[in-house]
């Protein structure tokens, strides 16, 4: 029995409770029926943990490295996945999960498009008694009954190592630096807390002035269209901040069309470090890439086995990260797997 959780045998063995009872139209249906419908052929632990997963959509390189470490993982693991694409719309992950429910998967993760609005469809989870696992975005939420734990990276201290390089780069400078800010999907967390670390590494510093922000969608159409508008805005622009290597390589295009040379007439700094991005900091066309892993899906593997099993989980679980600049860039990626 040690693979079928306590959390998954209670729902099913409620189910069939509940369908005894109405069929049986008597009363007295509590722990007893449970107990007995229990201990009747779960098949012995030998069923294989199930999975619902809602994804974000395919917009970044990150995102795509993402999806295949989770469905890479999950037939390592021998964890039956039912992967779902969100297509960027929160209605899609919502009713993904509905559908999940309705499934009565053993375990449910997301990752949120936004980090508003779940707290409904999270409640029919927890009342199915469905664990929910959140990985790599947060939601915001006063209920934290509402999911188990969250798996991903610390996106504020991610913003606050692009912070720190710029105060390091620009530290005896007077003049003002003005940095233009290319933010992620409006209302994202990794756009949220970015932006936060960010602010919070340079705001002493009066001299680095963030002279404007816009969404850039995490797409790196997105990253040349701000780029475009800001070009046609500003003058004199010193230094890009894109939340994601994308939206910074679409600065880089845009820079260039403009005839201005990415990485030396402007500094450009990103999050992520694939392989894309890397390429672009070894090419001397970004200066600094802060790092931050999509492969989540071995550790959320092992967290959908413990939450099926009914274990307690960490209610926060980071991944480790790095930094990179052009030489670090070199050094990596050969080897570098996304
Ligand atoms: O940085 C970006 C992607 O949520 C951490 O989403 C993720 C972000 C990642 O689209 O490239």
């Amino acid at each position: 029995m040690a693979n079928v959780s306590w959390t998954r045998r209670m729902r099913r063995a409620g189910l069939v409770a509940l369908v005894a009872c109405s069929l049986a139209v008597t009363a007295g249906c509590g722990d007893k029926a449970e107990e007995k419908t229990d201990t009747g052929g779960q098949g012995g632990g030998t069923e294989q943990v199930s999975l619902g997963f809602s994804q974000v959509g395919s917009e970044s390189s990150w995102r795509v490295a993402n999806t295949k470490s989770v469905q890479d993982s999950a037939v390592s693991a021998g964890i039956a996945l039912d992967f779902q694409d969100g297509k960027q719309q929160q209605e899609n992950q919502i009713t993904a999960i509905r559908g999940f429910v309705q499934k009565k998967v053993d375990v449910i993760a997301f990752s949120p498009i936004v980090e508003s609005g779940w707290d409904a469809v999270l409640q029919e989870a927890k009342d199915a008694k469905i664990p929910v696992i959140l990985t790599d975005r947060a939601i915001d939420t006063t209920d934290t009954s509402l999911y188990r734990t969250l798996l991903g990276s610390d996106f504020v201290a991610e913003g606050r190592k692009a912070g720190q390089w710029l105060v390091d780069r620009y530290r005896g400078r007077q003049d003002d630096i003005k940095i233009v800010q290319i933010e992620g999907t409006t209302g994202s967390a990794p756009a949220n807390h970015r932006r936060v670390g960010f602010t919070e590494a340079i705001e002493s510093y009066p001299h680095l002035k963030v002279i404007d922000s816009k969404d850039g969608e995490f797409t790196r159409e997105g990253g040349e269209r701000v780029m475009k508008t800001f070009l046609a805005k500003h003058k004199d622009i010193d230094v890009v901040y894109a939340h994601n290597d994308e939206e910074g390589l679409g600065a880089i295009d845009a820079l260039e069309a403009a005839g201005k040379k990415p990485g030396e007439d402007v500094l450009i700094i990103t999050v992520d470090a694939s392989r894309g991005g890397l390429e672009a900091l070894a090419a001397g066309k970004l200066n600094f890439v802060v790092e931050c892993n999509p492969l989540l899906g071995p550790q959320l593997m092992d967290l959908v086995k413990k939450a099926a099993a009914g274990e307690t989980l960490p209610t926060r679980v980071v991944t480790d990260e790095t930094v990179f600049d052009q030489a670090k860039a070199k050094e990596v990626l050969p080897t570098r797997q996304y």
